[in-house]
């Protein structure tokens, strides 16, 4: 056993015991769950923005700063050697966590919006042409709608979206008519962070395929709560961020298929992404490395490392279930509250995600009601989908997120809090 390998074997293990999916067991490894808002328990509702993080990413992450801490690729000297071991290790989490063969298709970058600006600059850049279509949908966050806007700018491409209907779900007729316009790219949403819509990536990749596009596919909110595998979807390129599955923040992922990320150019230049330098020119490192510009969040990626080993051990189907069968429940229990307008499809074709309004009560006021009176924590605003917010005639929405700890008994707080909220606005 090496030096890593030892300090592996001695690390906490996480109270849940393997393929087993004990909701009340699992809640104990994850500290914030037993704090206190406003003297009331916390109930946190808003995992789509961003996941709490069980002790095993917390103390995965301090070990190695008590430890292991030095920069990566650059020392010879024990601890670095290690931090590099340790940092590459994570990396071959994540493409194994995807059933990517190869690591070096695994990119580090900080979070989402960074893996698909990548994209945007490196392969855009060099791909798209004055004229060229690019395929989006109304679904879309900001992160995959203001990179393409950008990149149509620079290069006078068009841009065209894939509408929705009125339960959120694509219109898959006229993506098909779209893609009739023979596209460069088309970049969706695997899972939508407002409406919950699970929108079929796979079919919609293949279909793609079939006229010569290239597929991204933003996986931020797909990847921590579905089972995801890269060479099934054949998408690519994938994006995601730690944050949103029990890791950490400051990094993000970026997968893509090899031959693409070989010809791409560097999108950052820097330290530890060049081979050679001259005063003139340079010549890249290999990959993954090429794009990993600069000191790498290292500590997060060995969280992130972290989380996947507590993600595997719960087994994604398992989560998935999970959330299939508390969004059901919110769902029957959130139409026993007069006057609540639930957005988007039905529980069998949705993620752990609910917007909703209630009468004519600002989401704003709703979330600090609930806050203050209940101590859940949702989300309230626009959820960095205008666009999507402008399809439904909305300004802003009220939205509760699901994840691995989510039990009953914080639905039922959430509609106790919303029956208040009902109460002081005299509704
Ligand atoms: N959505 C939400 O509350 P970053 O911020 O880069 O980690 O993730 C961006 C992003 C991209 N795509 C989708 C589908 C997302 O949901 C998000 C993040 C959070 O809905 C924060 S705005």
């Amino acid at each position: 056993m090496n030096r890593v390998e030892e300090q592996d074997a001695m690390k906490r293990v996480p109270t849940l015991k393997e393929g087993t999916f004990d909701v009340a067991e699992i809640r104990k490894d994850f500290p914030i769950l037993a704090r206190q808002v406003h003297g009331k328990p916390l109930v946190y509702l808003d995992s789509t923005a961003s996941s709490q993080k069980p002790n095993a990413v917390i103390e995965a992450m301090s070990a190695y700063y008590e430890t292991t801490h030095a920069n990566v690729h650059r020392g010879v000297y024990e601890i670095s050697e290690e931090a590099t071991a340790r940092m590459e290790k994570a990396r071959v989490k994540v493409a194994r966590f995807l059933h990517v063969k190869q690591s070096k298709q695994i990119i580090f970058t900080r979070n989402t919006t960074e893996s698909i600006n990548l994209v945007a600059y490196s392969w855009g850049d060099a791909n798209i042409s004055a004229g060229d279509l690019i395929v989006l949908t109304e679904l879309e966050h900001h992160s995959n709608l203001v990179p393409w806007q950008l990149l149509a700018k620079r290069k006078g491409a068009r841009l065209e979206f894939v509408p929705v209907t009125d339960d959120g779900q694509l219109r898959l007729d006229i993506y098909e008519q779209l893609l009739q316009q023979k596209p460069k790219l088309v970049a969706f949403t695997h899972m939508s962070n407002v409406l919950g819509t699970i929108n079929p990536a796979k079919e919609m990749i293949e279909k793609a395929h079939e006229v010569g596009a290239i597929v991204l596919l933003d996986a931020a909110q797909s990847v921590p709560h579905l089972p995801v595998d890269a060479q099934d979807l054949d998408a690519d390129f994938i994006c995601f961020s730690a944050h949103k599955m029990l890791g950490p923040t400051g990094v993000g992922v970026l997968y893509g298929k090899r031959a693409l990320l070989e010809e791409m150019p560097p999108f950052m230049g820097g330290g530890d992404m060049i081979r050679t330098v001259g005063l003139r020119e340079s010549t890249w490192n290999d990959l993954p490395w090429k794009f990993e510009a600069g000191t790498p969040a290292i500590a997060e990626a060995i969280g992130l490392g972290a989380a996947i080993d507590y993600l595997n051990a719960l087994g994604m189907e398992n989560v998935r279930k999970h959330e299939e069968e508390i969004t059901a429940y919110a769902m029957e229990r959130l139409q026993t509250v007069p006057g609540l307008s639930v957005y988007g499809p039905d529980a069998a074709h949705r993620g752990g995600v609910i917007s909703f309004t209630l009468g004519d009560i600002h989401p704003h006021d709703l979330a600090s009601i609930l806050d203050q009176e209940v101590g859940v924590a949702i989300r309230a605003g626009h959820h960095c989908a205008q666009p999507l917010m402008e399809r439904f005639g909305l300004t802003a929405t009220a939205r509760a997120s699901f994840y691995v700890y989510t039990i009953p008994e914080d639905i039922d707080t959430l509609v106790e809090g919303l029956h208040k909220a009902l109460n002081i606005f005299n509704l």
